[in-house]
């Protein structure tokens, strides 16, 4: 039995909407006729909105860990995902039960998992010889938009985050419709998503002592980011679901899953559809946030008629989805 598992790994810091994620994307796959399973690696999740077809806490559970040890719960955590590394043939045995489904892996919130510890990333590998193909989803709040120094920590964060893992990588501005909850932006949506030029937010960095004192480390910190070329964000509200399909369908590309999936129905139109999906929702992605949460209308009207008439065109029978989000069901639930 050969079949390869594509899927995706659901990282960020604390809070960030991992799990939130896990079951709407879950749901919207399932949807669109995709067969999901949800593989829960963070010990630390309690009542989880989904039902894990996977669950470590069957394994190891946080509170015994640190009962036993005498850990708070980040030491706690770290020792948890340890031993998830040295068990991770109980991990691969339970994905080798999964053959077939699109997996969906909801992740701890801790960012120093992912920055600077090894677990998370062994585990991952481990998971990759076995045969998985996942595509890491970053999730971070998109509110650290408003404030320089936070949106410029989360950009260094997400690079390196990046370059730990090791994954065809997705990042995702989270809870895109509370974006301007702690202030208004300095600047449009896609300086934020595309990561412009981030010397004018170094500019817009408060005038205090501190600031003055760093800001040549600052300053290295933006160069660092902009040299790489390869932070770069999708933002999303998870009630959203032209969102939801703009990072489905990044996440597709990424690990391969638009050409490389057997389970569905694949043929060259179902690949241009997906790619097309793409570029069509290269500024319908950020149109819905300026519209619905920034207040701005689209600047080109026909822009907008002509990524309509190319949806049309597209392969009826690829993932419904891709042609009319209306028809697609994702139950009541679909709120936040
Ligand atoms: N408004 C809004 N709230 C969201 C969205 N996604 C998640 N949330 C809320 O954010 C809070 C945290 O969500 P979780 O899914 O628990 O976040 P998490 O990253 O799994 O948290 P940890 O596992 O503790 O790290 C919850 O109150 C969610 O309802 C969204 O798109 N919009
Ligand atoms: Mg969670």
């Amino acid at each position: 039995m050969s079949t390869v598992i594509f899927g995706q790994v659901v990282i960020g810091p604390p809070g960030s909407g991992k799990t939130t994620y896990c079951e709407a994307m879950s749901r919207f796959l399932k949807a669109i006729g995709r067969d999901v399973a949800i593989v829960n690696i963070d010990p630390a999740n309690e009542g989880m909105p989904y039902v894990a077809d996977v669950d470590v806490g069957d394994l190891i559970k946080l509170e015994d860990v640190m009962a036993h040890f005498k850990l708070g719960p980040n030491g706690g955590l770290v020792y948890c995902m340890e031993y998830l590394e040295k068990n991770v043939d109980w991990l691969i045995q339970k994905l080798n039960g999964l053959r077939g489904k699109y997996v969906i892996i909801d992740c701890p919130g801790q960012v120093e998992l992912y920055t600077h510890d090894h677990s998370v990333r062994n585990i991952l590998s481990a998971l990759e010889k076995f045969g998985t193909r996942l595509c890491a989803v970053n999730l971070v709040d998109a509110h650290y938009c408003s404030d320089p120094s936070k949106y410029i920590s989360v950009c260094l964060t997400s690079l390196n985050t990046m370059m730990r893992i090791e994954l065809p990588h997705v990042n995702v501005l989270s809870k895109a419709d509370l974006i301007q909850k702690y202030g208004k932006l300095d600047f449009g949506i896609d300086y934020y998503t595309e990561v412009l030029d981030l010397n004018y937010l170094v500019d817009r960095m408060p005038n205090d002592p501190f600031t003055a004192k760093h800001k040549k480390l600052t300053e290295a910190i933006t160069g660092l980011v902009q040299d790489s070329g390869l932070v770069s964000f999708l933002p999303l509200s998870v009630d959203s679901k032209e969102q939801m399909l703009a990072v489905k369908n990044n996440v597709d590309k990424a690990n391969g899953y638009c050409f490389g999936s057997k389970t569905e129905e694949r043929h060259l139109n179902a690949m241009m559809s997906s790619a097309y999906g793409v570029t069509d929702f290269e500024y319908a992605k950020t149109s819905e946030v300026r519209e619905k949460y920034l207040d701005e209308k689209p600047p080109n009207e026909d822009d907008d008629n002509d990524s309509d008439k190319r949806m049309d065109d597209a392969d009826p029978e690829f993932e419904e989805i891709t042609n009319d989000l209306d028809k697609v069901d994702i139950g009541p639930g679909f709120q936040v």
